[in-house]
């Protein structure tokens, strides 16, 4: 940590503002990491201007509203009463901001690489309005390399010196949605900086909201944190599925395996095999970086891999249904399917990237007659067909259901009573003993 006193005049000016709560704050991107992040300084006391291309997203939250699930909307209707949070989808608003967060989305392409037009966009933004004495912070998560790389040259572009004029860091966003104990206000918060100055500058602005700061020596460090975090899972949800079809193969339970295995008390850290991996976070994380290590002339051979496991999955899932219904001579082709579950994990109406819908997909593409039941997702849009979620009562008329997502609002009593078959690809029946139940 830099004496503050040895720090460049325009952090100590801006450190000041910070510790009095003066700095005005900006959060470009109101999604579910945005927005609970803009109510956190708010409500640390900051007047904060969250900036979104969406105008329906900014006037519902100037209308009082939320429409994320883990922020209430009494929150935001109180903020924005008091004059601590408003919403704005003026982007030249940054030119009156001490300090933005850039938490806008980086998918992947179609081919796996990254997608960073969302990032350059918000950036090109920011470039536009950048002011001596700004702190700027990406919270998106990327390749190391791109807050140093992209960045830096675009807003050194206006004349002014990262670490001496502006301050430029990088700090994973860590909000896993719907977690009841930790939410943003708890979550360490890691950051790195361009220079010691804009670390301890980034540091000091989070140590203002939020519990816990974590500095690191640069945004590469802060960059790579989170793709280890998000790649660890990834490998080892690998790992475990990979497990599930060898112990298929051999009429081993992996269920319980997994189970006394996580007995352990060091050393292991259990996973559950799946019927492939879902989300906007898991699934697509751990390509960035492979995509800057095939740069760095290093195959990232785990992360390939793993890829290739978890995306066959629903092809697993799907031969699974067909052995069943094999053993009972009936073809998958006319049969009655039944999924049980769309959104990506449990007890959420998120469905990007969903394993269900691989699996319907390929269920179709089969001939096989599909329904689905998800009480977070009443309606489905598949490429050529918009399904809507059935009462559980339809699973008397199916040939197969399966258990794709173990929601916890599912009656599970119903669907063993009325479903000739199930399989279960979550352990959501775990120690049922009925015949007609098949797991993973
Ligand atoms: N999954 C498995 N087996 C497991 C765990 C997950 O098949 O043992 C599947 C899930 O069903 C889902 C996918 O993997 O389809 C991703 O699940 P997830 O539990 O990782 O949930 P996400 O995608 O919401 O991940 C977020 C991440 N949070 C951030 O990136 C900030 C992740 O780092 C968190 O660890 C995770 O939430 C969490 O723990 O809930």
């Amino acid at each position: 940590m830099t004496p503050t006193d040895t720090l460049p005049l325009a952090a100590r000016h801006l450190l000041e503002k910070i510790r009095s709560r003066s700095a005005r704050v900006g959060v470009v991107g109101l999604g579910y990491v945005g927005l609970p992040l803009a109510v956190e300084f708010a409500k640390a006391g900051f007047q904060v201007t969250g900036i979104d291309i969406s105008q329906q997203k900014v006037d519902q939250i100037n209308a009082g509203s939320s429409y994320v699930q883990d922020v209430p909307s009494s929150d935001v209707r109180d903020l924005v009463s008091r004059g601590l949070l408003r919403a704005t989808a003026d982007f030249s608003a940054i030119a009156e901001l001490d300090t933005v967060n850039i938490a806008v989305p980086t998918p992947l392409r179609k081919t796996k690489d990254p997608d960073m037009s969302y990032v350059v966009s918000a950036s090109q933004q920011v470039a536009r309005h950048i002011h001596p004495g700004m702190l700027v912070i990406l919270e998106s998560t990327t390749y190391p390399g791109t807050t140093e790389e992209l960045l830096l040259p675009m807003f050194e572009g206006s004349g002014l010196k990262a670490g001496r004029d502006f301050f430029l860091c990088f700090s994973p966003e860590r909000v896993d949605p719907g977690n009841p104990k930790y939410q943003t206000k708890n979550i360490p918060k890691v950051v790195g900086g361009i220079t010691p100055a804009c670390t301890q500058v980034g540091a000091a602005f989070y140590g203002m909201a939020l519990d816990t700061v974590v500095p690191v020596s640069n945004t590469v460090v802060a960059e790579m944190v989170k793709l280890l975090e998000n790649t660890f899972r990834m490998i080892n949800i690998g790992l475990v599925n990979e497990l599930a079809v060898m112990c298929h193969r051999m009429n081993i339970n992996v269920w319980e395996v997994i189970d006394a295995a996580a007995t352990k008390p060091f050393g292991f850290m259990p996973f559950y095999p799946g019927p492939g991996l879902g989300g906007h976070c898991i699934p697509i994380d751990p390509f960035y970086l492979s995509w800057k290590s095939k740069q760095a002339g290093i195959e990232a051979r785990f992360i390939e891999l793993a890829g290739h496991i978890n995306g066959d999955m629903p092809r697993w899932v799907v031969s699974r249904i067909q052995d069943a219904l094999n053993d009972q001579c009936k073809p998958l082709r006319n049969s009655r399917i039944h999924v049980l579950g769309a959104a990506y994990k449990r007890d959420i109406d998120d469905v990007r990237e969903s394993p269900a819908l691989d699996i319907i997909h390929l269920l179709m593409q089969r001939g096989a007659a599909v329904a689905y039941s998800d009480p977070y997702v009443p309606e489905l849009r598949m490429d050529h067909a918009t399904l809507r979620s059935e009462p559980l009562d339809a699973l008397s008329s199916c040939d197969c259901a399966v258990i794709v997502t173990d929601h916890r609002a599912f009656d599970y009593d119903k669907i063993v009573r009325l479903a000739p078959l199930v399989l279960d690809t979550r352990n959501a029946l775990k120690g049922r003993p009925e015949a007609h139940i098949l797991r993973l």
